[in-house]
């Protein structure tokens, strides 16, 4: 089949809107109608060309929400006409790592997933019979898309996918790495580098594990209405502190530090002044962000022999397929906040602008609606 898709052919470039060719799921793969992505800023940092997994021509996009309209051979699981959020970190039920009980990185298809390709090794995209690669298994930028079978969440029908697309990643990541990967306890103390997606996803975590303290962190101040209507109880900018590094702010400010930091920039100087923030003894950072090609992130051991301690998170430590529908079902309830997340809605045409908005600081997530 033919469908629309904003296709990036190399690094560094806008997205192109093409009709590509879609070939149909193989065994074991599911065909979906993507109704609604938003824009993580995962997507900007492949297509900025620092990401030494990053691949062109590609079709990005990872948090999406969709319709299943065709399944290949032996998929059971879920059926056309079926609401569906693609996942990244799929969930096999059968691998090492799902069996562990210790981590939601389900390995079973990593390897072809990390070279865009589908787990048979080829593409299900194209254009003029050249190969177009695959995202993150997910590639939600295009309006249909094929997908594993254990990478789908099969979701409640009555969820907007509009909304619900965005615990795709961003608000599940945030919401997971407080309370599966930190596991904040009641009356914490807790720091939170950046305020996009992620970071007001950390902060709604915090909130719901009821942290006494949240010192929210951002270099744009124009985050900090929306840090503070979710919970926050102190934002500080590091421009206000030249002279002193942010880690000893925030030490000042909290009689030897937090309990728990995240770091959701992506920023290996901010990951060093998240971990040193940590309250001697017994702080914890959590790294979110991703870094490029080549970074590094380092500190005096004597920070971690004193106690601190770096930890890291991916897609919040949650298991997509067994976990994810619990999340739609607590928004669906009033227990989560997605709504205020959505601050552009823009047709495919526009996915360009939704870049820009999210590089100028506009944005907390731009929805791209089909
Ligand atoms: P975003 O661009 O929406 O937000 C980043 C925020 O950081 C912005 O508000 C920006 O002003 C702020 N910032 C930039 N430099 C700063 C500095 N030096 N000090 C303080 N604040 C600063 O990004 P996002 O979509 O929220 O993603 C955040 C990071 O999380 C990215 O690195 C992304 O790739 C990563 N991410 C990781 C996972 C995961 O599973 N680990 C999932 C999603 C996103
Ligand atoms: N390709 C990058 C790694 C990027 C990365 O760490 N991705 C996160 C999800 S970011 C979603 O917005 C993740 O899930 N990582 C685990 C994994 O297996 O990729 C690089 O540095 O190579
Ligand atoms: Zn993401
Ligand atoms: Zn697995």
């Amino acid at each position: 089949m033919k469908t629309r898709a904003a296709v990036a052919w190399e690094a560094g470039k806008p997205l192109s809107i093409e009709q590509v060719d879609l070939e149909g799921p193989r065994a074991g793969e599911v065909l979906v109608r993507i109704v609604a992505t938003g824009v993580c800023h995962t997507d900007a940092f492949t297509l900025s060309g620092a990401d030494p997994e990053g691949l062109f021509p590609v079709i990005l996009g990872h948090e999406g929400g969709g319709i299943v309209e065709e399944v290949g051979p032996g998929v059971t699981s879920v059926k056309p006409g079926d609401h569906v959020i693609p996942l990244y970190t799929p969930e096999c039920g059968k691998c090492k790592f799902c069996l562990s009980g210790k981590t939601n990185l389900c390995q079973a298809i990593r390897a072809t997933q990390g070279k865009g390709l589908m787990p048979d090794g080829s593409s299900r995209f194209s254009l003029h019979g050249k190969p177009i690669l695959h995202y993150m298994g997910c590639s939600t930028f295009s309006e249909h898309t094929v997908l594993p079978e254990i990478a789908l969440a099969k979701i409640d029908p009555a969820a907007p996918l509009d909304k619900v697309c965005l615990l795709g990643c961003g608000i599940t990541t945030g919401i997971g790495a407080v309370l599966n990967t930190a596991k904040v306890t009641p009356g914490s103390s807790v720091a939170v580098f950046g305020l996009g997606g992620i970071g007001m996803s950390v902060i709604q975590g915090a909130v719901m594990a009821k942290a006494a303290r949240i010192i929210a962190i951002d270099t744009n101040p124009e985050k900090f209405v929306m840090a503070k209507q979710l919970g926050a109880t102190d934002c500080v900018n590091p421009k206000d502190y030249k002279d002193t590094p942010i880690q000893q702010v925030i030490v000042e400010l909290t009689d030897g530090g937090v309990d728990y930091s995240f770091e959701c920039i992506g920023n290996v100087n901010v990951m060093r002044s998240a971990l040193e923030c940590c309250h001697k003894g017994w702080g914890e950072s959590i790294i979110i962000g991703v870094a490029g090609a080549g970074q590094e992130i380092s500190t005096r051991p004597f920070q971690l022999v004193t106690g601190r301690v770096w930890r890291g998170s991916a897609f919040g430590g949650v298991k997509g397929r067994s976990q994810l529908p619990g999340y739609v079902d607590r928004y669906l309830a009033g227990e989560l906040k997605i709504d205020e997340f959505v601050s552009a809605e823009l047709p495919l045409e526009q996915i360009n602008h939704a870049f820009d908005l999210m590089h100028e600081g506009k944005v907390i997530r731009s929805v791209i609606r089909y």
